[in-house]
């Protein structure tokens, strides 16, 4: 009864006097038929000194391995958050209410393929799809402190929303063992792409290094080095995880497919990437307000964040920042999720 009041209360005005003293953690939002949790006011450490320890440079429209740095306290006004990413059948929902667009391809993939169910998270999404969609629901999207103070989900200086624990198939759904006919689907060059990517690490040992080479450069190539992924097993790198670990999706997995953080918050890190509020900037952390900031005034490119199905292990961590434009980029591994104010 009293979420029902809370509801009410919200979406049409009660007067002071009715409105319910406390406020339940978890809301049912009508309009788009989601179920929000309350996200509670507090101050965090934003960043992580650790990440990307050898960025140095920015590479201009790309994740281009951007230090989330330096970690600064940020303070945040309490909020609801979906607890889940738009999914096809929220987003189907709003372009027929609105006639807005609805696409069920982009960049030569099909949804079909890589997000089949109503339950998956919505794709091909622009940065202003997005924002259409949130002011459709009354909410908006979160900004990136928030995102990522949520994403934490009360932890406290950890990596990813479960913890420290290394990505092991349970947690999250990433670029696993499984990715790999998909990036064939998506055109990439798996040898081309695994030997560049070995080649600008530094922090793993000369003696993977030569072996993925070799494996890489054999007449069966990438088949080589799935059939041998327990040479790599015992490092323990997070680089190599992507050739052992199973997360049980190769594609988008259905929403909420792994457990809840600490704030009952689905997919925070991998599934889709998700779209933040926020213009970005590769600086602004040094000069961002400390309560509630809301990003630099404008920019080329919005922040999206949590790592992603194609992405490996490393790049879920709860602090990694990416961006893309956003006019041109709805993409097969962009979605998003809103946010409301607390009333
Ligand atoms: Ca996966
Ligand atoms: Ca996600």
């Amino acid at each position: 009864m009293i979420l029902i009041t809370v509801i009410f209360c919200f979406l049409l005005g009660c007067d002071k006097e009715d409105q319910p003293i406390d406020i339940d953690r978890e809301i049912y939002w009508p309009k788009d038929g989601t179920i929000m949790r309350l996200i509670p006011a507090g101050t965090f450490k934003m960043g992580d000194n650790d990440l990307y320890p050898e960025a140095k440079v920015e590479l201009e429209g790309q994740s281009g391995d951007n230090p989330p740095r330096p970690v600064h306290t940020v303070e945040l006004d309490a909020f609801y958050m979906d607890i889940h990413e738009v999914t096809v059948e929220k987003y189907k929902r709003f372009a027929n209410e609105t006639g807005h667009i609805f696409r069920i391809s982009g960049q030569g993939t099909e949804l079909s393929e890589l997000a089949p169910t109503d339950q998956h998270p919505a794709i091909y999404v622009s940065w202003y799809d997005a924002k259409a969609y949130a002011k459709w629901a009354g909410k908006r999207l979160p900004t990136e402190a928030e995102w990522e103070y949520a994403a934490r989900g009360g932890l406290v200086g950890k990596r990813y929303p479960w913890g420290h624990d290394p990505l092991d198939g349970t947690q999250a759904n990433f670029a696993d063992k499984n990715v790999h006919p998909v990036y064939e689907y998506l055109g990439y060059n798996l040898v081309s792409l695994y030997s560049q990517a070995v080649l600008r690490r530094t922090d793993i040992a000369d003696a993977e290094r030569e072996l993925l080479l070799k494996l890489l450069n054999s007449p069966d190539g990438i088949d080589a080095v799935l059939r041998n992924t327990d040479l790599f097993r015992a490092t323990g790198k997070d680089i190599f995880r992507i050739l052992y670990v199973d997360d049980g999706h190769s594609i988008l997995a259905p929403v909420a497919s792994y457990p809840s953080n600490g704030y009952g918050l689905y997919d925070m890190a991998g599934n889709a990437a998700e779209w933040t509020a926020d213009w970005y900037s590769r600086g602004y952390y040094a000069r961002s307000p400390k309560k509630n900031p809301k990003g630099p005034k404008n920019g080329t490119y919005k922040v999206m964040r949590g790592g992603g199905y194609l992405r490996n292990a490393i790049e879920q961590h709860v602090a990694r920042r990416d961006m893309r434009r956003p006019e041109t980029d709805f993409s097969y591994v962009i979605s998003f999720r809103c946010v409301a104010d607390v009333p």
